[in-house]
């Protein structure tokens, strides 16, 4: 089934836009922000808002409607389907059916310094209401920080018996990111431990169809909850240790 944006009554096709332009605010930059939308295919273009934010920028909101529509059934992709359980449920769970503390152990790897993701994911105040990991009864959570070389982040997995590897990854410029997520999977086949660990990336431009494609086993993206990967590693070392 077809659909379509929706702003003020059902399939109207609006669409509000928040956009800044490089032109000094006079009295044409409301057209100039109104024919740019039209030229994108847009009509019934409305300027909200258009005021100069600098000598230089225009800042604008906008509406505008589209005809076009999109079938959710014809996109297809990779997609990481976990099925989230709470807090309480995630550690009953580890509890009966893996019988051990489950082992995690997370860094942003090489020379990634940004550590603000893999912490919301890990520590134990969590992110957006959710406690991290290391809060979980039945996790073992080591967050080792940031610029972390690999050689470092699998010497202590395989020192503390890891379940589990996580690997933030922020800085994508020249891709780097594949550069050092590459390394890390080469490090582990050359060592033969590849298949001991769940081995989870995540970071603002990651997903789990990229994830995969590196030979990762999951790929966690912007605003992901420590919520959703507990669950996603609580049912997956489970499934793997044949006590699903
Ligand atoms: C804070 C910050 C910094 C701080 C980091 C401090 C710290 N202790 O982390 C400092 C000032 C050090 C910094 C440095 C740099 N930064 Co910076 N930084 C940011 C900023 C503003 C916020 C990042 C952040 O904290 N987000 C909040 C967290 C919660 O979000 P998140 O990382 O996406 O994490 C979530 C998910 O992605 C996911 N996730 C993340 N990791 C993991 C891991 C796992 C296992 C899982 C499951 C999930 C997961 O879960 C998290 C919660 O939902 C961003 C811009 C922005 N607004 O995003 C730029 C940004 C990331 N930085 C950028 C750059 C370029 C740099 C520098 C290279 C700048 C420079 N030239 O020196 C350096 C990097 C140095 C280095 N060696 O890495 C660019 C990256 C561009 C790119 N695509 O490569 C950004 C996007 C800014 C920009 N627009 O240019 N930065």
């Amino acid at each position: 089934m077809i659909v379509r944006p929706y702003g003020d009554t059902r399939d109207d096709g609006v669409i509000q836009f928040s956009f800044t332009l490089p032109i000094t605010h006079s009295p044409k930059a409301a057209d100039v922000g109104k024919q740019f939308l039209e030229k994108l295919g847009f009509h019934d273009v409305a300027i909200a808002e258009c005021t100069g934010i600098d000598p230089r920028f225009t800042f604008y909101v906008a509406y505008a409607r589209t005809d076009q529509g999109i079938d959710p059934d014809e996109v297809k992709g990779d997609y990481l389907e976990v099925e989230v359980m709470d807090f309480y449920a995630v550690n009953d769970f580890i509890k009966e059916k893996l019988g051990r503390k489950l082992v995690v152990v997370g860094a942003a790897i090489e020379t990634d310094a940004h550590t603000v993701g893999i912490d919301a994911i890990m520590n134990m105040k969590g992110f957006a209401g959710h406690y991290g990991l290391e809060r979980y009864p039945q996790i073992d959570a080591l967050n080792m920080g940031s610029q972390v070389p690999c050689t470092q982040l699998l010497k202590t997995a395989l020192e503390r018996n890891a379940d589990a590897i996580l690997v933030s990854q922020v800085v994508t410029q020249r891709n780097i990111h594949v550069q050092h997520l590459t390394q890390l999977i080469e490090l582990l086949e050359a060592e033969g431990v590849r298949e001991r660990f769940v081995l989870v990336v995540g970071g603002p431009r990651i997903n789990n169809a990229f994830a995969k494609e590196l030979g990762y086993d999951a790929g966690f993206g912007p605003r992901t909850t420590p919520l959703e990967v507990a669950s996603f590693l609580a049912q997956e070392v489970v499934r793997r240790a044949g006590k699903a």
